[in-house]
């Protein structure tokens, strides 16, 4: 199983050491036929041209790597049925990142697709032909760099910088080929378990206990990416601690990784996660401005802060975070997740390329040099739990290799790669995979206002689940009234937008349906722009969401998905559907018992 590359038959070898080794053997199996030269570039990197010669042959010309990426370009291009005309590309940023969140016991955090592919008992354990696999798919979606533990560090898992660096160094160099390089996360507070006692980010011997495992682990592992930090967040040890800020400790493991061109990768989700729900002076969405945006300058030239893309939690419908727009003097990644853990846990389908442009169109250029996703992939067969999951991954790559990637034909590629369907059945799964964010929004929380779902799993409805919890995620829904006013008159979450985005927002009468109610307290009878009441077209989308679900399952039902995947997606689709109907009818009968207002075309709401 090998999801786009299915028509690679044979497994990579054992034994290829570098990606133009690599690169000549996967074009030797697709191409046997043609002549393909390969011309290596240093000065190009990442980077690669491809120039049809007279005579039939081809030339890739590329740097180290670029030369593989220029091989899969040529393959899975000619897979699609193009040809022949000289095509040039690099990669947008430098960083093109993957999060694992897998544990040493080899449970995946927020995981929907089986077991890690590289923890096993509390070590590093794996299959070498999946990893060859996995770098396979990665190195072909241009993805450059994995980070394979959890943000989460909870013991065993330091061992990596310990123990068990000589196998984290043979994993290395298992994906060396590949061009993809690893990072870890590390835990904040590891000096510590060395006896000092103290983590303070500015204490000397907390300094050197940094600098010296560095040089350890990059003596073993020379093109380790970096480090990925989770600090000060959900229980995880910080510079907080020690009355330090963020650049503080970004900036101590920055000076210690600096002397092997080591990256820290800083993630900016720090929120108070014990609020008292009575508190309403707190509003979590303003959190990481709050955190970060008065420390802007103030990082050091190898730290990357990693912001996700909305202010509260990859839910389905959020803003683009603050922080990407504000920070202009700091180098930022903005953070994805192609795990669905807001999104349908990989049973209800879910393709996210349409959001993410959504997110590019309101960030200037140049405002991040880097993209990172949290991890959707797991040891299940075909990676990624619901077969239909692996366009997430796929498109996650173009869009990182080139921002300007449109949605439509990437989704397009990815299922002629993957299906090979006659163009009729083409064209019916990409606009179905194009439609199934929005069909998912309609049928879970309404209007942006997030957060109605089953709390800790995440998945299913419950309205009132997160309502008088300490997570800071509330919609305070009363008869007569539901969300939070997030303008400057209410919160002042708006004010930390520049001016030209927040105008967009400020008034509900001109507000983006979508994030009204993300944005707005508004009553049941509001009045939208479309002449319908809040109330009503809360009913209607969940009613079309449930709707449009059916029909969806009608039309998979119809295409010619080859086994094993038919038989995972139509076991899936029966789950997405019960789903469905649950999120509709208990969304519509919550919202109809507080207020009272009947639908106005009389569908069945249970009281
Ligand atoms: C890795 C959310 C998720 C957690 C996750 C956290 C994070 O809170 O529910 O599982 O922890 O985000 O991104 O750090």
């Amino acid at each position: 199983m090998n999801l786009w590359l299915t028509r690679l038959k044979e497994p990579v070898p054992a034994g290829l050491e570098t990606p133009a080794e690599l690169a000549r053997f996967e074009l030797s199996r697709a191409f046997p036929d043609v002549q393909v030269e390969l011309a290596e570039q240093s000065a190009m990197g990442e980077g690669y041209r491809i120039d049809p010669l007279p005579g039939g042959s081809i030339r890739i010309t590329g740097g180290s790597t670029g030369v593989l990426y220029g091989a899969y370009r040529l393959i899975l291009d000619r897979f699609c049925g193009e040809t022949a005309a000289a095509v040039e590309s690099a990669p947008k940023y430098a960083l093109r990142m993957i999060d694992c969140w897998d544990n040493p016991d080899g449970t995946i955090e927020r995981g929907y697709a089986g077991r890690s592919l590289f923890f096993r008992d509390g070590k590093l354990s794996w299959d070498p032909l999946r990893i060859r696999e996995l770098g396979r798919l990665l190195a072909s979606a241009g993805l450059n760099v994995l980070c394979i533990n959890n943000v989460n560090v909870h013991f065993p898992a330091q061992l990596l910088l310990e123990d068990d660096l000589p196998a984290l160094s043979a994993l290395a160099e298992a994906f060396r080929p590949f061009g993809v390089r690893l990072m870890v996360s590390v835990d904040f507070s590891q000096p510590m378990r060395s006896g000092i006692p103290t983590a303070d980010p500015l204490d000397p011997a907390v300094r050197e206990w940094w600098k010296q495992t560095a040089g350890r682990v990059w003596a073993e592992i020379p093109d380790l990416a970096g480090f990925l930090v989770k600090a000060d967040s959900e229980g995880r040890p910080g510079p907080f601690t020690y009355g330090r800020n963020h650049a503080d400790g970004a900036n101590m493991l920055a000076e210690a990784v600096a002397p092997y061109g080591g990256t820290v990768v800083w993630r900016c989700f720090v929120y108070n996660c014990r609020q008292d729900w009575r508190d309403t002076k707190t509003d979590r969405p303003k959190a990481a401005w709050e955190n970060y945006a008065f420390l802007d300058g103030e990082f050091a030239a190898n730290v990357i802060l990693q912001v996700k893309h909305g202010p509260f939690d990859f839910q389905v419908r959020e803003p683009l975070s603050p922080l990407l727009l504000g920070m202009k003097k700091t180098k930022l990644a903005m953070e994805l997740q192609l795990a669905q853990e807001y999104t349908g846990h990989q049973i209800d389908l879910y393709t996210m390329i349409p959001m993410w442009k959504e997110l590019y169109e309101e960030l200037p250029a140049d405002s991040i040099m880097s993209l990172a996703a949290v991890s959707n992939l797991g040891d299940d067969a075909n990676y990624t739990g619901h077969p239909l999951a692996a366009v997430n991954l796929y498109t996650y790559g173009l869009l990182a290799w080139d921002p300007g990637t449109d949605p439509e034909e990437a989704v397009a590629r990815w299922c002629r790669l993957t299906y090979g369907f006659a163009p009729a059945q083409e064209k019916a799964l990409t606009s179905l995979l194009l439609s199934s964010r929005r069909i998912y929004e309609k049928y879970t929380a309404p209007l942006g206002i997030g957060w109605m779902v089953n709390p800790h799993d995440h998945y299913g409805p419950n309205p009132s689940g997160y309502e008088y919890d300490l997570w800071g995620t509330y919609h305070k829904a009363d008869r007569n009234a539901v969300g939070i006013d997030r303008t400057e008159a209410g919160t002042g979450y708006l004010a930390q937008y520049p001016e030209e985005i927040a105008k967009k927002y400020r008034d509900p009468n001109t507000c983006p349906d979508l994030y009204l109610l993300f944005y707005h307290r508004l009553s049941y009878t509001f009045r939208m722009r479309d002449g319908r009441t809040l109330i009503q077209r809360i009913y209607d989308d969940h009613f079309e969401g449930l709707e449009e679900t059916r029909a969806m399952a009608g039309a998979l039902t119809g295409l010619p998905f080859p086994e094993p995947d038919a038989g995972v997606i139509r076991e899936r689709m029966e789950k997405q559907l019960y789903n469905a109907r649950e999120w509709c009818d208990i969304i519509n009968t919550f919202f109809h018992r507080l207020s009272g207002i009947p639908d106005e075309r009389g569908r069945t709401i249970y009281d």
